[in-house]
Protein backbone atom coordinates (compact mmCIF):
# COMPACT_ATOMS: atom_id res chain seq x y z
CA UNK A 1 0.00 0.00 0.00
CA UNK A 2 1.34 3.36 -1.23
CA UNK A 3 -0.59 6.45 0.36
CA UNK A 4 -0.42 9.83 -0.81
CA UNK A 5 -1.78 13.12 0.80
CA UNK A 6 -3.31 14.94 -2.22
CA UNK A 7 -4.79 17.77 -3.05
CA UNK A 8 -5.73 19.27 -6.80
CA UNK A 9 -3.53 19.26 -10.10
CA UNK A 10 -0.28 19.35 -8.56
CA UNK A 11 -1.50 15.62 -6.64
CA UNK A 12 -3.11 14.05 -10.01
CA UNK A 13 -0.03 14.89 -11.86
CA UNK A 14 1.90 13.18 -9.50
CA UNK A 15 -0.51 10.16 -8.92
CA UNK A 16 -1.37 8.72 -12.47
CA UNK A 17 2.43 8.01 -12.82
CA UNK A 18 2.49 6.48 -9.68
CA UNK A 19 -0.59 4.12 -10.67
CA UNK A 20 1.35 3.19 -13.46
CA UNK A 21 4.50 2.55 -11.30
CA UNK A 22 3.12 0.87 -8.98
CA UNK A 23 0.01 -0.75 -9.78
CA UNK A 24 -3.33 1.64 -9.37
CA UNK A 25 -4.99 -0.71 -6.76
CA UNK A 26 -1.88 -0.28 -4.37
CA UNK A 27 -2.46 3.58 -4.54
CA UNK A 28 -4.26 5.16 -1.49
CA UNK A 29 -4.77 8.85 -1.91
CA UNK A 30 -5.96 10.44 1.30
CA UNK A 31 -7.55 14.09 -0.87
CA UNK A 32 -8.22 17.90 0.83
CA UNK A 33 -11.95 18.60 0.64
CA UNK A 34 -11.32 22.48 2.80
CA UNK A 35 -11.88 23.53 -1.04
CA UNK A 36 -15.12 22.22 -1.10
CA UNK A 37 -17.84 24.70 -2.01
CA UNK A 38 -21.65 24.75 -2.49
CA UNK A 39 -22.82 26.80 -5.27
CA UNK A 40 -26.32 26.25 -7.19
CA UNK A 41 -26.76 24.27 -3.95
CA UNK A 42 -24.22 21.88 -5.70
CA UNK A 43 -21.94 20.29 -3.16
CA UNK A 44 -18.16 20.63 -5.79
CA UNK A 45 -15.44 18.87 -4.69
CA UNK A 46 -12.57 20.31 -7.11
CA UNK A 47 -9.87 18.21 -5.13
CA UNK A 48 -11.29 14.84 -5.40
CA UNK A 49 -12.95 15.35 -8.73
CA UNK A 50 -9.32 16.75 -10.27
CA UNK A 51 -7.68 13.14 -9.09
CA UNK A 52 -10.98 11.28 -10.20
CA UNK A 53 -11.22 12.61 -13.49
CA UNK A 54 -7.17 13.10 -13.93
CA UNK A 55 -6.87 9.26 -12.76
CA UNK A 56 -9.54 7.97 -15.66
CA UNK A 57 -7.15 9.61 -17.99
CA UNK A 58 -10.68 12.37 -18.88
CA UNK A 59 -9.35 15.59 -17.65
CA UNK A 60 -9.13 18.69 -19.46
CA UNK A 61 -4.93 18.84 -20.59
CA UNK A 62 -4.84 22.85 -20.48
CA UNK A 63 -6.55 23.49 -16.87
CA UNK A 64 -5.81 20.59 -15.04
CA UNK A 65 -9.23 20.82 -13.43
CA UNK A 66 -12.28 20.08 -15.18
CA UNK A 67 -12.83 17.24 -17.95
CA UNK A 68 -11.33 17.46 -21.59
CA UNK A 69 -13.54 17.85 -24.41
CA UNK A 70 -16.31 20.07 -21.64
CA UNK A 71 -19.02 22.13 -22.83
CA UNK A 72 -20.23 25.03 -21.09
CA UNK A 73 -23.74 25.65 -22.40
CA UNK A 74 -25.42 25.53 -18.82
CA UNK A 75 -22.65 28.54 -17.82
CA UNK A 76 -23.99 30.07 -20.84
CA UNK A 77 -27.69 29.97 -20.36
CA UNK A 78 -26.83 30.93 -16.59
CA UNK A 79 -25.19 33.90 -17.75
CA UNK A 80 -28.81 35.46 -19.32
CA UNK A 81 -29.90 35.41 -15.56
CA UNK A 82 -26.58 37.05 -14.46
CA UNK A 83 -26.44 33.89 -12.36
CA UNK A 84 -23.48 32.68 -10.54
CA UNK A 85 -20.75 32.06 -13.60
CA UNK A 86 -17.60 32.80 -12.13
CA UNK A 87 -16.57 29.59 -11.07
CA UNK A 88 -17.34 27.77 -14.44
CA UNK A 89 -18.92 24.47 -14.17
CA UNK A 90 -19.07 22.20 -17.23
CA UNK A 91 -21.85 20.63 -19.01
CA UNK A 92 -20.61 17.23 -17.90
CA UNK A 93 -19.25 17.81 -14.77
CA UNK A 94 -21.99 18.95 -13.46
CA UNK A 95 -23.47 15.58 -13.52
CA UNK A 96 -21.12 15.04 -10.67
CA UNK A 97 -22.17 17.25 -8.45
CA UNK A 98 -25.52 17.06 -9.17
CA UNK A 99 -24.55 13.20 -8.45
CA UNK A 100 -22.86 14.11 -5.28
CA UNK A 101 -25.51 16.59 -3.64
CA UNK A 102 -28.09 14.42 -4.25
CA UNK A 103 -26.13 11.08 -2.77
CA UNK A 104 -25.62 13.42 0.13
CA UNK A 105 -28.85 14.72 0.69
CA UNK A 106 -29.95 10.76 0.64
CA UNK A 107 -27.66 10.38 3.93
CA UNK A 108 -24.57 9.06 2.41
CA UNK A 109 -21.25 9.84 3.70
CA UNK A 110 -18.77 12.01 1.02
CA UNK A 111 -16.48 9.30 1.31
CA UNK A 112 -18.61 6.17 0.32
CA UNK A 113 -19.88 8.79 -2.47
CA UNK A 114 -15.84 9.46 -3.88
CA UNK A 115 -15.96 5.65 -3.80
CA UNK A 116 -19.14 5.43 -6.14
CA UNK A 117 -17.93 8.09 -8.50
CA UNK A 118 -14.09 7.01 -8.96
CA UNK A 119 -15.55 3.24 -9.75
CA UNK A 120 -17.93 4.72 -12.36
CA UNK A 121 -15.02 6.04 -14.05
CA UNK A 122 -13.16 2.85 -13.86
CA UNK A 123 -10.59 3.47 -11.25
CA UNK A 124 -8.95 1.07 -9.21
CA UNK A 125 -7.24 3.16 -6.34
CA UNK A 126 -8.61 3.92 -3.31
CA UNK A 127 -9.34 7.61 -3.19
CA UNK A 128 -11.19 9.13 0.21
CA UNK A 129 -11.91 12.38 1.27
CA UNK A 130 -9.82 13.77 4.11
CA UNK A 131 -12.99 13.79 6.31
CA UNK A 132 -16.86 12.86 6.29
CA UNK A 133 -17.21 16.43 8.09
CA UNK A 134 -17.84 19.65 6.60
CA UNK A 135 -14.22 21.38 6.56
CA UNK A 136 -13.99 24.37 4.94
CA UNK A 137 -10.33 26.50 4.15
CA UNK A 138 -11.29 30.28 4.83
CA UNK A 139 -9.14 32.97 4.13
CA UNK A 140 -8.51 36.12 5.54
CA UNK A 141 -7.53 39.00 3.06
CA UNK A 142 -5.84 42.31 3.51
CA UNK A 143 -8.47 44.55 4.99
CA UNK A 144 -9.72 42.12 7.40
CA UNK A 145 -12.39 40.68 4.99
CA UNK A 146 -12.71 36.37 5.07
CA UNK A 147 -13.99 34.66 2.14
CA UNK A 148 -14.27 31.06 1.40
CA UNK A 149 -10.94 29.00 -0.44
CA UNK A 150 -12.72 29.40 -3.81
CA UNK A 151 -13.52 32.84 -3.63
CA UNK A 152 -10.09 33.59 -2.97
CA UNK A 153 -8.67 31.05 -5.60
CA UNK A 154 -11.34 31.29 -8.52
CA UNK A 155 -13.06 34.31 -8.32
CA UNK A 156 -10.12 36.56 -6.92
CA UNK A 157 -7.50 34.60 -9.22
CA UNK A 158 -5.90 34.82 -6.28
CA UNK A 159 -4.56 37.93 -6.68
CA UNK A 160 -4.94 39.43 -3.17
CA UNK A 161 -2.84 39.60 -0.36
CA UNK A 162 -3.63 37.14 2.61
CA UNK A 163 -2.98 37.29 6.28
CA UNK A 164 -4.76 34.25 7.65
CA UNK A 165 -6.27 30.97 6.98
CA UNK A 166 -8.07 28.40 9.12
CA UNK A 167 -9.68 25.52 8.66
CA UNK A 168 -13.47 25.97 9.92
CA UNK A 169 -14.56 22.73 11.24
CA UNK A 170 -11.23 20.73 11.35
CA UNK A 171 -10.88 20.76 15.49
CA UNK A 172 -14.59 18.76 15.88
CA UNK A 173 -14.06 16.45 12.38
CA UNK A 174 -13.02 12.80 12.36
CA UNK A 175 -10.46 11.15 9.86
CA UNK A 176 -12.82 9.54 6.86
CA UNK A 177 -13.45 5.84 7.19
CA UNK A 178 -10.09 4.07 5.90
CA UNK A 179 -7.60 7.12 6.27
CA UNK A 180 -5.97 6.30 9.62
CA UNK A 181 -5.61 2.43 8.21
CA UNK A 182 -4.18 3.89 4.71
CA UNK A 183 -1.54 5.98 6.76
CA UNK A 184 -0.71 3.57 9.55
CA UNK A 185 -0.55 0.63 7.11
CA UNK A 186 1.17 2.38 4.12
CA UNK A 187 4.52 0.90 3.11
CA UNK A 188 5.44 4.36 1.80
CA UNK A 189 3.30 7.46 2.38
CA UNK A 190 3.85 10.08 0.08
CA UNK A 191 3.38 14.04 0.51
CA UNK A 192 2.44 15.16 -2.96
CA UNK A 193 3.91 18.57 -4.33
CA UNK A 194 0.37 20.56 -3.51
CA UNK A 195 0.47 23.61 -1.78
CA UNK A 196 1.79 23.19 1.56
CA UNK A 197 -0.57 25.47 3.16
CA UNK A 198 -3.98 25.56 1.75
CA UNK A 199 -4.26 21.57 0.58
CA UNK A 200 -2.28 19.48 2.73
CA UNK A 201 -2.22 21.54 5.37
CA UNK A 202 -6.11 21.04 5.97
CA UNK A 203 -5.79 16.96 5.59
CA UNK A 204 -3.01 17.67 8.67
CA UNK A 205 -5.68 19.31 10.63
CA UNK A 206 -8.15 17.02 10.90
CA UNK A 207 -7.50 15.06 14.45
CA UNK A 208 -5.51 12.22 14.35
CA UNK A 209 -4.31 12.84 10.67
CA UNK A 210 -0.96 14.64 11.72
CA UNK A 211 0.36 12.32 14.85
CA UNK A 212 -0.52 9.11 12.47
CA UNK A 213 1.95 10.27 9.50
CA UNK A 214 4.47 11.69 12.36
CA UNK A 215 4.65 8.10 13.42
CA UNK A 216 5.59 6.81 10.02
CA UNK A 217 7.77 9.80 9.31
CA UNK A 218 10.91 7.73 8.30
CA UNK A 219 8.34 6.49 5.70
CA UNK A 220 7.33 9.59 4.37
CA UNK A 221 9.05 11.20 1.49
CA UNK A 222 7.51 14.77 0.35
CA UNK A 223 8.03 16.48 -3.06
CA UNK A 224 8.28 20.24 -2.98
CA UNK A 225 5.36 21.78 -4.68
CA UNK A 226 8.17 25.23 -5.01
CA UNK A 227 10.97 25.09 -7.49
CA UNK A 228 13.43 27.48 -7.81
CA UNK A 229 11.57 30.13 -5.40
CA UNK A 230 8.12 29.70 -7.11
CA UNK A 231 5.28 27.24 -7.41
CA UNK A 232 4.83 25.54 -10.50
CA UNK A 233 0.79 26.32 -10.30
CA UNK A 234 -0.95 28.31 -8.29
CA UNK A 235 -0.43 30.90 -5.45
CA UNK A 236 1.80 28.57 -3.39
CA UNK A 237 4.64 30.72 -3.32
CA UNK A 238 3.49 34.13 -2.44
CA UNK A 239 1.35 32.49 0.58
CA UNK A 240 4.21 31.07 1.82
CA UNK A 241 5.90 34.89 1.60
CA UNK A 242 2.96 36.18 2.70
CA UNK A 243 2.26 34.02 6.01
CA UNK A 244 5.93 34.18 6.99
CA UNK A 245 7.10 31.22 5.35
CA UNK A 246 10.53 30.95 3.16
CA UNK A 247 9.24 30.74 -0.39
CA UNK A 248 12.09 27.85 -1.00
CA UNK A 249 12.54 24.49 -0.66
CA UNK A 250 14.22 25.53 2.19
CA UNK A 251 11.09 26.76 3.88
CA UNK A 252 9.08 23.77 2.35
CA UNK A 253 11.63 21.71 4.37
CA UNK A 254 10.95 23.99 7.95
CA UNK A 255 7.23 23.26 7.18
CA UNK A 256 7.45 18.94 6.78
CA UNK A 257 11.08 18.04 8.27
CA UNK A 258 8.21 17.36 11.79
CA UNK A 259 6.26 15.01 9.82
CA UNK A 260 8.59 13.61 6.74
CA UNK A 261 11.91 11.79 6.64
CA UNK A 262 12.73 13.18 2.77
CA UNK A 263 12.26 15.76 0.83
CA UNK A 264 12.61 15.68 -3.38
CA UNK A 265 13.74 19.02 -4.68
CA UNK A 266 14.04 20.02 -8.37
CA UNK A 267 17.59 20.26 -9.76
CA UNK A 268 17.15 23.84 -9.77
CA UNK A 269 17.41 23.46 -6.29
CA UNK A 270 20.54 21.42 -5.86
CA UNK A 271 22.03 23.96 -4.65
CA UNK A 272 19.77 23.81 -1.31
CA UNK A 273 20.21 20.30 -0.90
CA UNK A 274 22.59 21.09 2.13
CA UNK A 275 20.42 23.31 3.82
CA UNK A 276 17.54 20.61 3.18
CA UNK A 277 19.31 18.37 5.10
CA UNK A 278 20.15 20.80 7.74
CA UNK A 279 16.56 21.38 8.63
CA UNK A 280 16.78 17.44 9.41
CA UNK A 281 15.53 15.69 6.45
CA UNK A 282 16.75 14.10 3.97
CA UNK A 283 17.19 15.44 0.56
CA UNK A 284 16.96 13.62 -3.33
CA UNK A 285 17.35 15.85 -6.19
CA UNK A 286 15.71 14.74 -9.48
CA UNK A 287 13.80 16.59 -12.04
CA UNK A 288 10.15 16.91 -10.96
CA UNK A 289 8.61 19.82 -13.08
CA UNK A 290 5.67 17.02 -14.85
CA UNK A 291 5.90 18.92 -18.43
CA UNK A 292 8.02 16.03 -20.13
CA UNK A 293 7.12 12.59 -20.87
CA UNK A 294 9.02 9.92 -18.46
CA UNK A 295 9.40 13.05 -15.51
CA UNK A 296 6.46 11.60 -13.40
CA UNK A 297 7.33 7.90 -13.66
CA UNK A 298 10.69 8.56 -12.71
CA UNK A 299 9.48 10.91 -10.21
CA UNK A 300 7.14 8.27 -8.87
CA UNK A 301 9.35 5.66 -8.58
CA UNK A 302 11.68 7.83 -6.52
CA UNK A 303 9.36 8.41 -3.97
CA UNK A 304 8.53 4.92 -3.56
CA UNK A 305 12.06 3.95 -3.60
CA UNK A 306 12.55 0.14 -2.65
CA UNK A 307 9.00 -0.74 -1.91
CA UNK A 308 8.74 -0.96 -5.77
CA UNK A 309 10.79 -4.19 -5.49
CA UNK A 310 8.31 -5.45 -2.47
CA UNK A 311 5.01 -5.61 -5.23
N1 LIG B 1 -10.34 26.78 -11.18
C1 LIG B 1 -10.31 27.97 -11.77
O1 LIG B 1 -9.27 28.64 -11.76
N2 LIG B 1 -11.45 28.50 -12.37
C2 LIG B 1 -12.62 27.81 -12.41
O2 LIG B 1 -13.62 28.31 -12.94
C3 LIG B 1 -12.64 26.50 -11.81
C4 LIG B 1 -13.79 25.72 -11.87
C5 LIG B 1 -13.74 24.41 -11.35
C6 LIG B 1 -14.84 23.56 -11.47
C7 LIG B 1 -14.81 22.28 -10.97
C8 LIG B 1 -13.65 21.82 -10.33
O3 LIG B 1 -13.63 20.57 -9.84
C9 LIG B 1 -12.54 22.64 -10.21
C10 LIG B 1 -12.56 23.93 -10.72
N3 LIG B 1 -11.46 24.77 -10.64
C11 LIG B 1 -11.45 26.01 -11.20
C12 LIG B 1 -10.22 24.34 -9.99
C13 LIG B 1 -10.20 24.41 -8.49
O4 LIG B 1 -11.14 25.16 -7.89
C14 LIG B 1 -8.83 24.71 -7.90
O5 LIG B 1 -7.78 24.35 -8.74
C15 LIG B 1 -8.64 23.93 -6.64
O6 LIG B 1 -9.64 24.09 -5.71
C16 LIG B 1 -7.28 24.14 -5.99
O7 LIG B 1 -6.84 22.91 -5.64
Amino acid sequence: MITALAGGVGAARLLAPLCRAVGPARVHAVVNTGDDEVLHGLHISPDLDTVTYTLAGAANPTTGWGLAGETWRVMEALERYRGQTWFRLGDRDLATHLYRTQRLAEGAPLSAVAGEIAKAWGIRSHLMPMTDDEVRTRVTLAGGEEVSFQDYFVRRRHSVAVTGLRFEGAATSRPAPGVLEAVAGAERLIICPSNPLVSIAPILAVPGVEEAVRARRQDVVAISPIVAGAALKGPADRLLAELGHEASVVGVARLWAPIAGTLIVDEADAGLARQVEAEGMDCLVAPTVMDRPGVGESLARLAVGDTLSAS
